[in-house]
Formats: C-alpha cells, structure tokens, sequence
C-alpha cells in the first residue's frame, strides 16, 4: 500500500508540497478559482463544522437545529504574506496586530477588516438575525446568502459555500429551500459535498438523492460520514466505506468531528480524529483513509486533476 501524502491538517491547500504555488501556472489557478464546494445535507450533521476543519479556522456558529439559516458564501483568497497592503482600514488596530496575515471582509461591509475570527463568527450571528427576525418562525431560511472573503496565505484561492440543512418536514417552506439548495449544487464547478451523519439511514439520505437529481454519474458528489464516534459499540459505516449501500465513484470519508461539550481547537480536535481512527478495531488497519486530512487530499487531487485536462 503507498503512503498517502496528506493535506497538512486543517488547511486547503494545493499542491499540496507547494504551499506557495510557484509550479501552478496563473491559467490552472484561473480554472481552480471556478470551482465552489458546496457543503449539502440535514440540520445537524456537522456541515458547518467541516468548512471550519478545511480552512482550519473557528469563525461559524454552529449547534443543534437550523444554526446555518442563510448560505454563506466564503470564498478563500491565498495573499502571500509579501504582498500583503497595508490595513489602514482595519477596524481595530488591536485585531491587526494580533493576526495581521490574514482576515476577512464582509462583502456588504465595505473597508472593513476583520482580523479576528470571533468577530467574523458575531457578524454572521447578527447578519443572520436581522435577515430572518421578520421572517414568521425563528427556523425559517433565507435564500439571500452572506458573502464572506478571507484572504490568508494558507489557504488555496478556491469558494465554500456553507448551505442551510436540508428541511425535513416543514412542507410550508421545503419546497422554496429545496429549489435554493438545488440553485446551488447545479453548476458543474460546483462540488457537491454531502455531509451525512453516520447516524442517519444512508439508503433515505437527502442529500445523496438530491445531489443525484444534478449530478446522476456521481462525477462530482463526495461523501463525508460524520460522528462515527457517536455510533453505538458493535456499530461502524465499514459497508458504507465499501459502497456497499449507494456507491460513490469518489467513495466516502468517515470523520469525528469536534462534538458539543468537548471544547477544543481544530489542531487538538483533529489529533483526537486521527487517535480515534487508528484505536478503532473497524478502522485501524486502513485508519490514514479516515478522517479529514484524508479529505483534504481528495480533494487536492481531484482539482488538480481538473487543471491539468
Ligand atoms: N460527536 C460529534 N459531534 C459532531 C460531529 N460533527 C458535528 N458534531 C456536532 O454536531 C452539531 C452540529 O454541527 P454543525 O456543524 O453546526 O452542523 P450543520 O448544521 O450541518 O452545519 C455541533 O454541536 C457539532 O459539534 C462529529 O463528527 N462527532
Ligand atoms: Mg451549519
């Protein structure tokens, strides 16, 4: 078996040995800058989660119920730290000095930077508030998405898109959601990411049937299994892995994610990630196809097979 080269954890990058991008030709970063990934499934799955895990950065609100009730748009702009411009239009100068290789800016908040991720995380609290406070019941959604740009020189020139979940049983707006949600996993630069807790009956899942309707040869929908570590003893998604239930040409990606109560950082989260899957006798004797740095590198090899066709 070759050993896979991994993503470093908690980054997007790519090439992945060429953090700088100085092999990548400025046409390959022009059709790489075309594709959005956007994350598609239920309330609760851990989608938000996983967009922060990939920049390896907390900067969303998340939890139980429908946290995520407008799309958010995020599109990653790599800034080597060289060229950086000055950040005379910082909104506090503190933040600035704090972080000053990489921040945020709201695309309906002009000139103004955000140097700290908590901030950026109370801006979409408040931006998701005063959008939906008129709206009749506190879950509803609103199709207008918040435009986020984060420029780091960590991260690849690339878009998420954090989407709300999926409605389950709210016929009154479903449908209005539904054609949104379709919206957007439509275009064929778009990679459908379908985050499905492992806890979920993967053969009624949502997203898979609705990534199916836009994308029937599976070219471009992934599959993430999130808290496999909630699953009851005796249980894994080891059939799922296999494609033994509905099979994905890009297969599947089982990962623990940070789960509530148990506060800690992305790097720690994603070191108990990785103990998890090698301790696991389902998973430990193919453990480095687990988890989210395994992700990240199929990722990494998917667009870059896109730029070199
Ligand atoms: N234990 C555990 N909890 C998770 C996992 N993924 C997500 N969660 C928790 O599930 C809740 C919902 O996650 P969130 O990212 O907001 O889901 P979203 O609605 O799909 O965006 C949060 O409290 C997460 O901490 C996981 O793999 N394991
Ligand atoms: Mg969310």
């Amino acid at each position: 078996m070759s050993t896979i080269n991994h993503a470093p954890p908690g980054t997007l990058q790519w090439p992945i040995d060429d953090p700088n991008f100085t092999t990548v030709d400025a046409n390959s970063l022009q059709i790489l800058e075309r594709f959005k990934l956007c994350f598609l499934g239920a309330h609760s799955v851990g989608k938000s989660t996983v967009v922060e895990n990939l920049i390896g950065r907390e900067f969303l609100p998340h939890g139980f119920g429908n946290v995520t009730r407008r799309p958010l748009i995020v599109q990653l702009i790599h800034r080597p730290v060289a060229n950086r411009t000055s950040t005379n239009n910082a909104s506090t100068t503190t933040d600035a000095t704090a972080n000053s290789t990489e921040w945020g800016e709201f695309l309906h908040l002009p000139n103004q930077k955000f140097f700290d991720y908590t901030k950026i995380r109370d801006q979409i609290l408040y931006d998701t508030e005063a959008e939906t406070q008129h709206l009749s019941d506190s879950r509803e959604i609103s199709p207008n998405p918040i435009h986020l740009r984060i420029f780091s020189p960590k991260v690849l020139t690339l878009t998420l898109i954090d989407l709300p979940g999926i409605p389950v049983k709210h016929p009154i707006y479903e449908q209005p959601i539904r054609d949104m949600l379709i919206q957007y996993i439509s275009s064929p630069a778009c990679l459908i990411i379908a985050v499905i807790s492992a806890l979920d009956d993967l053969a009624h899942c949502k997203a898979l049937k609705m990534a199916r309707e836009v994308d029937p040869g599976r070219a471009r929908t992934f599959g993430l299994l999130t808290k496999v570590d909630l699953m009851d003893p005796g249980y894994d998604v080891v059939r799922i892995l296999a494609g033994r239930i509905i099979s994905l040409p890009f297969g599947y990606v089982p990962l623990v994610n940070r789960g509530i109560g148990k506060e800690m950082d992305i790097a720690s989260a994603l070191k108990a990630e990785r103990e998890f899957f090698k301790r696991h006798p389902s998973y430990q004797a193919k453990a480095e196809y687990c988890g989210m740095p395994f992700f990240a590198h199929k990722l990494n090899l998917w667009l870059k097979l896109r730029v070199q066709v």
